[in-house]
């Protein structure tokens, strides 16, 4: 198996923080350029083209981070990060969702719309051009807001998103914080439950070591203290 990857694209950091939870070490191969865009020879390669792919020894390619953990959730089920019993895996589910549609999807159109390396790239996937809209930007903040509304109430009453066991609601959760930062947008202070449970999670080993620090081009990324 290998692991396509862009050590600064969230959605490859889900995979990347998944895998040293359970111990997996793959073999990486980063398809990204210092323009910060995909290599050609992957455009041609992978006609999803995004980041992340797995890709199988027999040449299968998986693709949505999502899809990559079911499968190495099936192959590699210890410790369980997709839940076990039926109401918990639904609500792990649920919860990493929300985070996904909202925090993750939300950042990435303050990002991509406003960046100027994504000028004509609004959005991933695509060969074609397609513009950036600035009015996305505003929407992208309320989608934000909105799901911290949500894990606010959420973590008044779980140590962990679900519950009291480390989850891929938690991964996607820290991203969304993670990429809050990156774009200089901190969790605002009238969500302590929020600034609480990250910082009780950011020194986690595999938050850690997923974790990147520069952009393609060099650019440092703002971090937590
Ligand atoms: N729905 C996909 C989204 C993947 C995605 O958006 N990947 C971005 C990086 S985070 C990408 O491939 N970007 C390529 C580009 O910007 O050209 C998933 O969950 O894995």
């Amino acid at each position: 198996m290998k692991l396509y990857d862009w050590d600064f694209a969230p959605n490859c950091r889900r995979v990347r923080m998944y895998m040293y939870e359970k111990g997996i070490e793959l073999p990486k191969k980063d398809v990204i350029t210092p323009e910060i865009k995909l290599n050609d020879g992957y455009a041609d390669y992978y006609p999803h083209y995004m980041v992340p792919m797995l890709e199988l020894d027999d040449g299968t390619q998986i693709g949505e981070a999502l899809s990559i953990w079911i499968y190495l959730e099936e192959k590699y089920p210890t410790p369980p990060l997709m839940g076990v019993h039926p109401v918990e895996k639904a609500m792990i589910s649920a919860w990493e969702r929300r985070a996904y549609d909202e925090g993750i999807v939300g950042h990435a159109e303050i990002f991509r719309n406003s960046h100027p390396n994504f000028v004509d790239r609004g959005l991933p996937g695509h060969r074609l051009k397609i513009e950036q809209i600035p009015a996305l930007i505003e929407r992208g903040k309320h989608r934000v807001t909105h799901y911290y509304e949500k894990l606010e109430k959420q973590l008044a009453t779980n140590n962990f998103v679900v519950g009291d066991r480390f989850s891929v609601a938690d991964i996607n959760a820290v991203i969304v914080v993670d990429f809050g930062l990156a774009l200089e947008m901190p969790v605002p202070d009238i969500y302590p439950n929020i600034q609480s449970y990250y910082d009780r999670l950011k020194d986690r080993p595999s938050v850690k070591r997923s974790m990147t620090k520069h952009m393609p081009d060099g650019t440092p990324i703002p971090q937590a203290a």
